[in-house]
């Protein structure tokens, strides 16, 4: 019963498809699938269908080995992994986890389950996901037991194994990283063990599924925290007019301080989320992560306000605005403070706009609807009299300093 021959990935994006094609190279026959059929389509054709290092040439060579295969319809397995989004609906206060996409991942596994399976969820979830996609397999197949019926001896086993791999460095992070596996009972969580020992090199520590579930949120809701007091020490040095960059830089020679980075603000699906599936669910006590988040959440507009006055001094502002990622050296947009700094400068019409991101090669429509097009950096460089570095690209380091000199200079990153 221990032998992994065939799992099945459910959800191929930024977690599910690195996931299984790790797991493909390491002689796992692996069935992905996902509701998408371009995205079925792009990786059936050896390609991945958004930019991670190294992901290329690795989804070319399982899919070329016939390790990986991508399908519209769910297959049997002997173990499931479940990569599906689990995204805020609502923003702010009153936003609310959904965990939609996880239960219809269970029901849509549940008619080809069998004795002897293994289900795991990847997702980030709110505390009792797993026990909910439990229950709703239970329901469905009255056939087989389950953990939270039959403990150790259920025939199926159902744990939460939640992902913790950087973007940008993901397919390092997936085998690296040291892993929570949180099983619904003992066996579950030595099951799970047994299979991600297949490929990852990190320590794996076991426990139950709702602690796994609150660790995955904790990690996340710990760097917002920390993040936001950086952003918070940010504005209060513009108000006494102190370089923050060099204030902790000082402070982080303490051996005991480390003071993450200001900037922009916070983006992408994770950090900018998280934390509020923890508020959602303990609104009186979680004072300190919506605080985090409020504070975060508010940075873009203190970078348009810092915009708009330094544009008012110019007769006719020209503004680079270099980068849109939610950060350094990736090609994702989502919930990226760039692109909300960006948008909010059109819509003020604050002056004239040079979007440069190097590693996109359109603008998403909230920005090309507002009449703004992609250029090239040299370029935007060459005709800004106002400069805003809104994203560390590693291509934007390499800058002429000369190219600068006569402009006004933002640098959120603090990079230059
Ligand atoms: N940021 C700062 N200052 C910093 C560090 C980050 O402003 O000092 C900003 C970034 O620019 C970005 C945002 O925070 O906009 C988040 O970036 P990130 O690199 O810190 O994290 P993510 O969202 O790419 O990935 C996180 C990781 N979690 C932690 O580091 C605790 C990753 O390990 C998780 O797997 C991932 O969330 C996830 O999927 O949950």
């Amino acid at each position: 019963m221990d032998s992994f021959a065939r799992i099945a990935v459910v959800g191929l994006g930024y977690i599910g498809l690195p996931t299984a094609a790790v797991f493909a190279e390491n002689g796992v026959e692996v069935v992905g699938v996902d509701v998408t059929p371009r995205v079925v389509e792009t990786i059936n054709a050896g390609r991945p269908h958004f930019g991670e290092p190294n992901l290329d040439a690795l989804v070319r060579r399982v899919v070329q080995a016939g390790k990986l295969r991508a399908t519209l319809t769910m297959e049997p397995a002997d173990a499931f992994i479940i990569a599906v989004p689990t995204p805020l609906r609502g923003h702010g206060e009153g936003a609310a986890p959904d965990i939609s996409y996880v239960e219809d991942a269970a029901r849509a596994l549940a008619p080809v389950l069998a004795a002897g399976n293994l289900v795991i969820l990847e997702s980030t979830s709110p505390v009792g996901t797993t026990e909910r996609m439990a229950a709703i397999l239970a329901e469905l197949r009255p056939d087989l037991s389950f953990p939270q019926q039959r403990g150790e001896l259920a025939d199926v086993q159902v744990a939460h194994c939640p992902e913790r791999v950087l973007p940008g460095r993901i397919l390092e992070e997936v085998v690296n990283n040291a892993r929570v596996i949180g099983g619904m009972s003992r066996k579950c969580a030595q099951r799970a063990l047994t299979l991600y020992r297949i490929v990852v090199k990190g320590e794996c520590r076991l426990t139950n599924a709702r602690t796994a579930e609150l660790a995955k949120l904790t990690e996340n809701a710990y760097r917002d925290v920390n993040i936001a007091f950086a952003n918070e020490m940010s504005l209060i040095c513009d108000n006494l007019r102190i370089n923050v960059w060099d204030l902790i830089g000082l402070a982080n020679l303490h051996p005991r301080v480390n003071i993450l980075s200001p900037g922009p603000g916070v983006g992408g699906h994770c950090i900018a989320v998280d934390p509020w599936f923890i508020v959602a669910t303990n609104p009186e006590e979680a004072t300190l992560i919506r605080a985090a988040r409020i504070i975060n959440d508010a940075k873009p507009g203190h970078v348009v306000a810092k915009v708009r006055e330094r544009a008012a001094a110019l007769k006719q502002p020209v503004i680079a605005c270099l980068g849109l990622s939610y950060k350094k050296d990736v090609d994702d947009l989502r919930e990226s403070p760039a692109v909300e700094i960006v948008r909010r400068l059109a819509e003020e019409k604050v002056g004239e706009l040079l979007v440069v991101e190097p590693h996109i090669g359109r603008l998403p429509p909230e920005l090309a609807d507002r009449g703004l097009a992609l250029h090239d950096f040299d370029e935007a460089l060459e005709r800004a009299n106002l400069v805003l570095l809104l994203v560390d690209h590693m291509s934007f380091m390499q800058v002429d300093r000369a190219m600068l000199k006569d402009k006004f200079v933002i640098d959120t990153r603090g990079a230059w």
